[in-house]
């Protein structure tokens, strides 16, 4: 596992620099993968992806909490790893960096990300499934029953399958992956979308993307470099 040559001189020179990271970046925290969002069955016999449903939300929200607050609960002790840290110090050393993430776990904060684009929510905030105000979730604290602003019923503030993005975020995002020179996708399978065409977006903007991951994904075919290995493995090389 080295990083070429090629890659550590447009890593010196880069001006504007995008990652996107997906749960891969988190597995050597100790959070589990979802492996693409797939059929497999993930909480009393439902798949990720009806379990994680807007459509389970209007059949039944407190199973959609019952979820969230198991996730919410091992994920409380949860530390970044080496992987967020040093992408944490690359936001100072590139003129325009950008951190766009599909995780809810509120990782790359920890470690000291600032400005980072949560493309699908974050697991410590609730929202109002009315008013939209947004509501602390954190584990230390119980959460109200109902929003204090309306009183209707809250829902945890992520983007559930089949649900719109936040607003501008994944606009925010493109912009930048079609300017950037430099695209990293690391830990991410690929498999949902529109998060996975950020890549396709930067690479047919001319950028160099380069992939980290211990396994090939659909996206790997369109990366100009591929580095097989664990992210908080990988990573820390760069500073080396
Ligand atoms: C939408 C929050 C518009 C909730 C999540 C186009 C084609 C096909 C389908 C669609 C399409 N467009 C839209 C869809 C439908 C759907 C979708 O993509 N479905 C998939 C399953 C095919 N997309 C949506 O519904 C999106 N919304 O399109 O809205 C719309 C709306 C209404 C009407 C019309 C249009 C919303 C998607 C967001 C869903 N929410 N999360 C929650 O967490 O519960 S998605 C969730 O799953 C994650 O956020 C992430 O995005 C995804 C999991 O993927 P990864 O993060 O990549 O993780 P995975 O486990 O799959 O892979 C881990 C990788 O890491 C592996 O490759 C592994 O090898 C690697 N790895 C492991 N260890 C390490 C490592 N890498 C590095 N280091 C290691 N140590």
């Amino acid at each position: 596992m080295h990083i070429s040559s090629e890659l550590r001189r447009r890593f010196a020179d880069a001006q504007r620099v995008l990652v996107l990271t997906g749960a891969g970046v988190s597995a050597e925290s100790g959070v589990p993968t979802f492996r693409g969002g797939g059929q497999t069955a993930v909480w009393k016999g439902m798949p990720f992806d009806v379990i994680s449903s807007a459509a389970m939300v209007e059949r039944d929200l407190p199973a959609v909490w019952e979820w969230f607050d198991y996730r919410r609960d091992f994920m409380g002790a949860i530390k970044p790893n080496a992987a967020h840290e040093e992408i944490a110090r690359w936001q100072d050393r590139f003129a325009e960096f950008t951190l766009v993430t599909q995780n809810i776990d509120g990782l790359h904060q920890q470690a000291g990300s600032r400005d980072v684009i949560e493309l699908h929510g974050n697991i410590w905030r609730a929202r109002c499934t009315v008013c939209r105000s947004n509501h602390d979730n954190s584990a230390e604290r119980a959460r109200p029953d109902a929003c204090l602003e309306c009183g209707n019923q809250l829902r945890p503030d992520v983007v559930l399958f089949g649900e719109m993005l936040p607003r501008g975020a994944f606009e925010f995002a493109a912009e930048r992956a079609s300017q950037c020179e430099l695209c990293f996708v690391v830990g991410t399978s690929g498999l949902v979308y529109p998060a996975a065409g950020i890549p396709e977006l930067a690479k047919s903007a001319g950028a160099y993307v380069v992939e980290v991951n211990p396994e090939r994904t659909p996206l790997s075919d369109l990366c100009d470099e591929t580095i097989t290995g664990k992210a908080g493995e990988v990573l820390p090389l760069f500073s080396q």
